[in-house]
């Protein structure tokens, strides 16, 4: 049966199980029908929208009251790209799962990943690419790490992202969807003897 947001916040629905069961697989219908030239831009734009507006309301329901974080991560969309529904949809899980994110936006630039991580003493970073043509600013974040020697787990993910690519650019882990991001990240944290 079909549910509203209130109504399946009301029948005790959890918003991690709203996005990750309802609107982020819409979504992905949505980029299904777009690839197949099936749905138009305006179209996107405005399911966008909607995604957009539905993350607000749930981030209020998301439990981020704990004061006891699991991690801090700080996620961004790599620079030269402005597709954030994605990194939007990892970033309202890690945040039901304890993990304190600081968003940076899109088109975030390797520097400005690794000032990031400096300055709230993160555990990971994450970096999604959405484009062919911005892929390779994932292989320069991982660089930008080295030069600064920067002691940080590198996640990456995004449509034309693959655990082969991540493994080829020496990142530290691939992701398909938000869920399994979190997962990634617990079993690398207690690998590490984290919190
Ligand atoms: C929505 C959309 C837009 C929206 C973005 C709105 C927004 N605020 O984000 C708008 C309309 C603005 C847009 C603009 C453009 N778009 Co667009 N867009 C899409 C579309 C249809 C869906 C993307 C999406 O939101 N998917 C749903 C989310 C939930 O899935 P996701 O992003 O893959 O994220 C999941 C996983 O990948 C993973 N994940 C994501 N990030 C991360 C990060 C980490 C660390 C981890 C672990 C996991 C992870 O978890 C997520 C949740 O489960 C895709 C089509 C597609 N097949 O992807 C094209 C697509 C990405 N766009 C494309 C293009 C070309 C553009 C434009 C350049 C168009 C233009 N000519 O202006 C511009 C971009 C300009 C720029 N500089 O960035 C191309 C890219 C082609 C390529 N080169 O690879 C695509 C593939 C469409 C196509 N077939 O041509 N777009």
């Amino acid at each position: 049966m079909r549910k509203s947001l209130p109504q399946a916040l009301d029948a005790g629905i959890s918003p991690e199980t709203i996005i990750s069961d309802g609107l982020a697989k819409g979504m992905d219908k949505v980029s299904q029908e777009f690839d197949a030239g099936d749905l138009y831009l305006p179209q996107v734009l405005a399911a966008s929208k909607v995604m957009d507006e539905a993350m607000l309301l749930l981030s209020d329901h998301i439990n981020t009251d704990s004061e006891r974080y699991r991690g801090v991560v700080v996620m961004g969309t790599v620079s030269g790209d402005i597709h954030e529904i994605g990194k939007n949809v990892c970033i309202a899980m890690l945040r039901g799962a304890r993990y304190r994110v600081v968003d940076l936006g899109p088109d975030v630039s390797p520097e400005e990943f690794i000032k990031a991580v400096k300055e709230n003493s993160a555990d990971a970073v994450g970096g999604s690419a959405l484009m062919t043509t911005t892929l390779d600013m994932q292989r320069k974040m991982v660089h930008e790490k080295e030069e600064n020697d920067c002691n940080v787990l590198m996640l990456f993910g995004g449509a034309p992202c693959t655990e082969e690519w991540v493994k080829s650019i020496h990142g530290d882990g691939y992701s398909s969807s938000g869920r399994d991001m979190v997962l990634l990240l617990d079993k690398k944290l207690d690998a590490e003897g984290h919190k």
